[in-house]
């Protein structure tokens, strides 16, 4: 019998506002918001999302930034600008820790990643409890960042669990539960059933998922169409096969450094790029992928910058390919110009998985 699946879902607490706690600490205990500002005006623009305590003076992500000022008027709440760059450096670190701890990792957002931990706590609901807890500090401890972590038997179970107890919470569902967690939950707590759904469902007299759960499979059919009716009497009754499984979302992976001095010397060059491209060669490895493109950025004395690129024949994953091509793009730039170069990059790109990817149901959902 196949084994039950331990499957973790990680969610950043108040993601991008918690960052900025982070690189400022003295602004722990203050309202903070952060927002997209859209230039027009002063505070025109809307809140991407803001801290708890914020939260409780009503701001939240989407509202107007002038009504979100309005509303904390008084206090000494700060406001940020959002900082996408910073942000994905610490998401980054945190999914590399996350990598460590799981047989598979599926980053789903900026902020949230699934984790098939089934191998490493061997199937035990009990031992995934420690592992879920030695996950946060160890995250707590070397980047900083709280979380909240739903555990489950599949996909589906975990993110409502994670959903159910925020922030810095940890719920732990067991299979023989699931049913019953999910059963009194508003079904537009289920991925895929938005504010008309929910209508239509009303009608129907399903208000709960245990209602869902309960309601005639065949009908369901009837009225949302196969794939849909049948994802919904599945995912009521907590059954979801899915697995967990790398995205491949990132277009390109490349590193950039700064050579000890500034240079034509090939040889010089390519010792600096041996460096970068192992680097990445390693997180193209670990994710699986495979590349189509091979490319260079160079930096050169008076601050310019170049890239140049090779498309390869067919997909590559070993290390030989990058050094080759990277080796030949420099042999090419500095045939062409005369500057010397100060900071070299490498990157690869045009991905594929090694295996074609099965559609997920989920993405019929989106
Ligand atoms: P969420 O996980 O929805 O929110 P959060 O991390 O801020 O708070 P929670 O503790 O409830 O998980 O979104 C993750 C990040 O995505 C969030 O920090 C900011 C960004 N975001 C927006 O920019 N706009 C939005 O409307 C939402 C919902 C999120
Ligand atoms: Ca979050």
């Amino acid at each position: 019998m196949a084994q039950n699946r331990v499957i973790m879902l990680a969610d950043f607490d108040y993601f991008f506002a918690q960052c900025e706690e982070l690189r400022n600490p003295t602004i722990k205990d203050k309202p903070i918001v952060v927002g997209v500002y859209s230039g027009r005006t002063e505070d025109s623009g809307a809140v991407s999302t803001s801290n708890y305590i914020a939260r409780k003076f009503g701001v939240k992500s989407g509202l107007p930034l002038f009504m979100a000022k309005r509303k904390l008027e008084g206090t000494d709440a700060v406001f940020f600008h959002v900082d996408h760059v910073y942000y994905d450096q610490i998401s980054n670190r945190i999914m590399q820790i996350f990598r460590g701890y799981a047989t598979s990792l599926e980053q789903v957002s900026v902020d949230e990643a699934y984790l098939d931990v089934t191998e490493q706590v061997e199937g035990s609901f009990e031992k995934a409890k420690d592992y879920a807890q030695k996950i946060k500090a160890d995250v707590k401890i070397q980047v900083g960042i709280s979380f909240s972590i739903g555990v489950g038997p599949n996909k589906l179970v975990a993110k409502i669990a994670c959903d159910s107890q925020k922030p810095d919470g940890l719920t732990i569902i067991k299979p023989e539960e699931a049913v019953a967690f999910l059963a009194p939950l508003p079904v537009d707590w289920l991925l895929g059933v938005g504010k008309k759904t929910t209508v239509r469902m009303e009608q129907m007299g399903i208000k709960t998922i245990g209602d869902l759960a309960k309601y005639d499979c065949q009908r369901l059919i009837e009225v949302f169409g196969k794939v849909l009716g049948i994802y919904f009497h599945n995912a009521a009754n907590a059954i979801d096969n899915e697995p967990v499984q790398e995205q491949g979302e990132a277009e390109s992976i490349g590193r950039v450094g700064t050579l000890k001095q500034d240079t034509r010397d090939l040889a010089f060059i390519l010792q600096k790029t041996d460096e970068l491209l192992a680097d990445v060669f390693r997180e193209v490895s670990e994710k699986g992928l495979s590349f189509r493109q091979v490319a260079i950025y160079v930096v050169m004395t008076d601050l310019s910058s170049k890239s140049r690129m090779t498309t390869l024949e067919q997909p590559a994953k070993d290390i030989d390919t990058i050094k080759r091509n990277v080796r030949s793009l420099f042999e090419k730039f500095l045939a062409e110009s005369p500057l010397e170069i100060r900071r070299v990059g490498v990157k690869v790109s045009r991905f594929s998985k090694e295996e074609p990817r099965q559609k997920q149901l989920t993405s019929f959902l989106k």
